[in-house]
């Protein structure tokens, strides 16, 4: 249930409605009867979920950094709002950037969503860099451009939701830190939180059967940036505090937000990102200013090679 009360759907955060078919928390009305009569609202998944993990594109992000196309039902701004309250709690921030768009989803401004909170970093989806990738490298790098970004965190991890790499460190690590707060999985859309919390609740479940029991109703995984909609609270701690999966923050400047929604999953990455060279036909103008920009823009163009070919 959300603050207010309402009954969510339990992939992505959404009120629960019998109202417009296709949006985002759209229950048949015979279930939701049945459902709530029996005080089982919370094993409810919401129609648009069930398609999303089918792998289906449900876009429903508008506004500035939602979409450009596809359908909309709620926007940016009203997302952001949904996180408002948090900087006043008293919590532990896991904060997730995507390492693929390390720059493009680092999410600078993530004190006015987080107050003056302790911060986790957690690095995602390490399994796509290249084979021959140091990690150590990367780890240093990291903290050498989180210093520079003036972000002060209490540590460094770099995971992968798929591989599980690094996802016990960053258990140990919250354990420790958390001191019966609540812990929020918060960053920009797309970064892979819901996926991060299923890796938690999986590795946990070996020792923790309250995480065993919330790997049933765990928050929905899509391609599609916008798949969380609401703050999902998830019972995976067997002392105090409880964890949080929240809806991304959708910045203006990343691909979903210039991308037609049919066009995004081929641009996401399948498999390991091969290293690449600008081609020397690129004018030296050109290739200083690209360099110039961000890491995410030239990865961004990367992508663009390898799928133009
Ligand atoms: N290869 C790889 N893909 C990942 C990993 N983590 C997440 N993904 C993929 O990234 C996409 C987004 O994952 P989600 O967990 O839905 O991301 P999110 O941050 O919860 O997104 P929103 O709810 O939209 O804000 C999905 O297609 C995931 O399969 C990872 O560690 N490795
Ligand atoms: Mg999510």
């Amino acid at each position: 249930k959300t603050p207010s009360g309402v009954a969510c759907c339990y992939g992505c955060g959404a009120p629960l409605h019998t109202g417009e078919e296709g949006s985002p928390g759209h229950v048949e009305p015979a279930t939701y009867d049945l459902k709530k009569r029996h005080n089982q609202l919370k094993t409810v998944l919401c129609g648009r979920c069930k398609l999303l993990s089918h792998g289906h594109m449900v876009t429903a992000v508008g506004g500035h950094g939602g979409y450009p196309g596809g359908k909309q039902f709620v926007s940016a701004e009203e997302l952001r709002e949904k996180l408002s309250y948090l900087r006043h709690e008293k919590a532990l921030i896991v904060k997730l950037v995507d390492i693929v768009d390390f720059n493009g989803s680092f999410l600078s401004r993530i004190r006015d969503f987080a107050g003056a909170n302790p911060i986790v970093l957690v690095i995602t989806k390490v399994d796509l860099l290249p084979r021959d990738t140091d990690l150590n490298c990367i780890g240093d790098w990291v903290v050498e451009s989180v210093v520079r970004k003036k972000l002060n965190v209490l540590s460094v991890h770099l995971t992968s939701s798929k591989s599980l790499v690094g996802i016990t460190g960053v258990i140990s690590e919250i354990q420790q830190e958390k001191k019966a707060r609540d812990v929020y999985i918060l960053g920009s859309a797309n970064v892979g939180k819901s996926a991060f919390i299923s890796a938690m609740l999986k590795t946990m479940a070996y020792k923790d059967p309250v995480a065993a029991a919330a790997q049933k109703y765990k928050p929905i995984q899509s391609a599609v940036p916008g798949t969380t909609l609401g703050p999902i609270q998830i019972e995976a701690f067997l002392g105090g505090g409880k964890l949080y999966d929240t809806p991304g923050v959708h910045l203006h400047h990343r691909q979903a937000a210039v991308i037609h929604a049919d066009d995004l999953p081929s641009l996401a990455p399948q498999s390991r990102l091969k290293g690449r060279c600008f081609p020397v036909c690129i004018p030296r103008s050109v290739k200083s200013m690209l360099l110039s920009q961000n890491f995410h823009t030239n990865l961004f163009l990367q992508n663009i090679m390898l799928c133009s070919g």
